[in-house]
């Protein structure tokens, strides 16, 4: 591509709409002809982080991976969009940092925020019915920790906005900072 590519890095808990919303994103970049890439949490563990569980180990492994692809996606003007948990802050931040030091892509945090209770009401996939039965080990803001950014470019408001209204607050912050 011939613009400077960036990494869409979301976070948040399981089922606060990263993927919805990175879906939407990928369909609104590609109609508006960028290069656009989706690293999926989801895919993800099916290929490139194929047998990783959910210690804390793992999932810093898992998020360096996919880190490290969108990195070399970005480098070459790429929009890498990723959809991953990353409960862990520092990790995050080492990707930042990374990415910053380089010096040819930029970083673009976006928190999913949605409260933990709404997520259990609406419980799409039933993890976590399953997870406060125990069901499931280490799950993400029942028995496993998240850790929400400091200083996020962009917070959405899931459980408030509507996809349109949340992805329109990440393309007027990537307009302004003259990303697309
Ligand atoms: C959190 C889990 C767990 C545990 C399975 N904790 O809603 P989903 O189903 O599709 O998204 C979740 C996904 C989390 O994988 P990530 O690669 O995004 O996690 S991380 O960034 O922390 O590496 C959920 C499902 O996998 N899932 N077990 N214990 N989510």
């Amino acid at each position: 591509g011939t613009h400077r590519g960036f990494i869409l890095w979301f976070t948040g808990l399981s089922g606060a709409g990263k993927s919805t919303l990175a879906n939407y994103l990928v369909e609104e970049f590609g109609r508006r002809g960028y290069e656009v890439e989706l690293l999926d949490g989801d895919e993800v563990r099916t290929h490139l982080s194929k047998g990783l569980g959910f210690s804390k180990e793992d999932r810093d492994t898992n998020i360096r991976r996919i880190g490290w692809v969108a990195r070399v996606l970005a480098r070459h003007g790429v929009i890498a969009i990723t959809a991953a948990i990353s409960p862990y802050r520092e990790v995050r931040e080492e990707i930042r940092r990374l990415v910053e030091e380089e010096g040819k892509a930029r970083f673009v945090e976006v928190y999913a925020c949605a409260p933990l209770e709404a997520l259990i009401e609406r419980d799409v996939k039933g993890l976590y019915k399953k997870a406060l039965a125990g069901e499931i080990a280490n799950f993400t803001g029942i028995s496993d920790p998240y850790e929400p950014p400091e200083h996020p470019e962009v917070v959405v408001y899931t459980a408030e906005e509507s996809v349109e209204q949340s992805a329109q607050k990440i393309l007027d912050y990537l307009t302004q900072q003259g990303l697309i």
